[in-house]
């Protein structure tokens, strides 16, 4: 196997024998498998587009297998090997359909399972011997399978567009065609242009669908009543599980990057969705083991599943892990049946109290633009004198304290912007307010980062500057998966130069390719906290 597609790749490099992730090589190399003959179905489904018979479902298709190798989200090979069966189906289909031939052996490859990791071992992430290229193609494609994670959760929800689709179609069809450097970034500038549409859809989705998210209190601690966790990022599937669980006596409780479920004004009305539990994905071990009652993951991060919950842990959606009881998909116009999660509750122990608190969010856009004149004020006062992004995601690597340090050290006139799993850094300090706006405001989830470019670009037109980066925010963001990677080119699409990138920077990219994103982006890598503070209320 070879993977360095999260930030966690093995000594910065990549992982060849087992992932840090948990995964197994042979999971690894049906993952890529996968992908390889994606860009095959991808290029069949472009030459339907061209013929002018698009097929209309087969973007949604693409995407949600797409979403199934990001990292963290499937580990199982069950569920792969039969993904990887349906898109050589899908694709024959189209073929025959469209009377279509090419020589691509991504387009006309087709074993059975047996022979899978033998073919994954020749098409894998290396097969491109060229490191720019590869570097490129990388790129592109992880920043295609966060698209493909927002637009999986906007498809749940009834919001497709086609164009979003047709940008994933021809996108990872030219991560196999396409070696031209130049047009390769080209088409990763594009992929950032088409994340941000992307990023609004699901938004859109998302509160039309449950309201916009408003100042909320949440809490930390527990009641008495047995209890179903919840975590992840689908917001249907918590909808449905409130739905089901309401009367039972079972209490509903959020996890990781579910906690944001709470600022909903749909979810509010339920007396039995009672707070959030534990800290960020890579601590789930020890929260999963005092839970005590059975644990849904609906996407990523799944982390390697320990004995002490082994029997109580369900997936659903792209979700996967072996052994674990998959919740099916719901059948069209139907619901999911949770009751296996429900009558497994009833059989359970209430949660173990782990703290006693609260913590305050809901402050995505429409929240903030409530507060608009406030915040204005407060900037020209000079109460505000620097907003700081610091959303992304959290990880393991010890460096990442480096975002609680940042969040102590800033001084009391700047305030952090945060989405992602990346506040469980720094949710629980006490920060404090200015002139009662919270110096920690937190838009939601890290699909809810479409918030924070939202609030720039509503505050580069109050200030009236021309450029993004005349205002006074500065951007620096922890990664690890590849929804961070769109959020990334998202920003780079709407001009924000500067970036701190931390904990590291990514392995996939080669040095050229960094060479381009520091020369036109100034794109750079964590340092130092007080130097990093210093320099980023300086504006540099
Ligand atoms: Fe390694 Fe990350 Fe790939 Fe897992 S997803 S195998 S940790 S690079
Ligand atoms: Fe977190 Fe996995 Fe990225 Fe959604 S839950 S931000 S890492």
């Amino acid at each position: 196997m070879f993977c360095f597609q999260c930030e966690e790749a093995s000594k910065g490099f990549g992982c060849t024998t087992k992932g840090v992730c948990g995964k197994h090589s042979t999971t690894a190399q049906l993952q890529d498998l996968l992908v390889y003959l994606l860009k095959g179905l991808a290029i069949v489904a472009d030459e339907a587009i061209q013929q002018g018979q698009p097929d209309t479902s087969v973007g949604r298709f693409i995407a949600e297998a797409l979403f199934m190798t990001i990292t963290n989200a499937n580990f199982d090979d069950a569920r792969l090997e039969a993904k990887i069966q349906a898109i050589i189906a899908r694709r024959d289909a189209l073929k025959t359909a469209l009377n279509y031939s090419s020589n691509l052996d991504a387009v006309n490859w087709s074993g059975t399972p047996d022979q899978y990791n033998a073919k994954a071992v020749i098409v894998g992430v290396l097969s491109q011997m060229n490191e720019d290229v590869r570097s490129l193609h990388e790129l592109l494609v992880y920043g295609l399978k966060g698209m493909a994670a927002y637009v999986d959760h906007a498809a749940i929800l009834g919001f497709e567009k086609t164009e979003i689709n047709t940008f994933i179609i021809t996108g990872l069809a030219a991560s196999l065609t396409e070696s031209d450097l130049q047009t390769l970034i080209g088409w990763v500038l594009k992929c950032g242009e088409f994340g941000v549409t992307a990023m609004a859809l699901l938004d859109e989705a998302n509160t039309s669908t449950y309201g916009n998210p408003e100042i909320t209190t949440v809490n930390l601690g527990v009641r008495t009543n047995p209890g179903i966790l919840i975590s992840g990022h689908d917001l249907k599937d918590i909808e449905e599980l409130l739905q089901q669980t309401a009367g039972t006596g079972i209490d509903v409780y959020t996890h990781s990057e579910m906690l944001p479920a709470h600022y909903y004004p749909a979810f509010k009305k339920y007396s039995h969705f009672v707070g959030n539990y534990g800290n960020a994905w890579w601590e789930q071990d020890k929260d999963f083991a005092s839970f005590n009652g059975p644990i849904l993951m609906t996407t990523n991060c799944i982390t390697p599943v320990k004995d002490a919950y082994r029997d109580r842990i369900f997936t659903t959606g792209q979700a996967g892990w072996p052994g674990a009881l998959h919740i099916a998909d719901r059948p069209q116009g139907g619901t999911k049946d949770f009751s296996p999660l429900i009558e497994r509750a009833k059989t359970c122990a209430p949660p173990i109290e782990l703290e006693q608190r609260h913590i305050v969010g809901g402050f995505a856009h429409a929240q903030v633009m409530a507060l608009a004149d406030q915040v204005l004020d407060a900037v020209k006062s000079g109460a505000i004198k620097r907003f700081i992004v610091m959303g992304g995601c959290d990880g393991r690597h010890k460096q990442r304290s480096y975002y609680t340090d940042v969040a102590k050290a800033l001084p009391k006139e700047a305030v952090i912007l945060t989405a992602g799993c990346a506040k469980y850094r720094y949710n629980k300090l006490d920060l404090g307010d200015i002139n009662g706006i919270p110096r920690l405001l937190d838009a939601g989830q890290c699909n809810d980062s479409y918030s924070l470019a939202y609030i720039a670009l509503k505050l580069k037109e109050i200030f009236g500057v021309k450029d993004i980066n005349e205002l006074p925010i500065s951007y620096d963001i922890a990664w690890y998966e590849q929804k961070a990677i769109i959020v990334l080119l998202a920003l780079l699409y709407l001009g924000v130069k500067h970036i701190r990138l931390g904990p590291t920077l990514p392995a996939f990219l080669s040095p050229n390719v960094a060479k381009v994103l520091i020369e036109q982006f100034d794109i750079k890598p964590i340092g130092e906290v007080e130097a990093d503070v210093r320099a980023m209320m300086a504006a540099a």
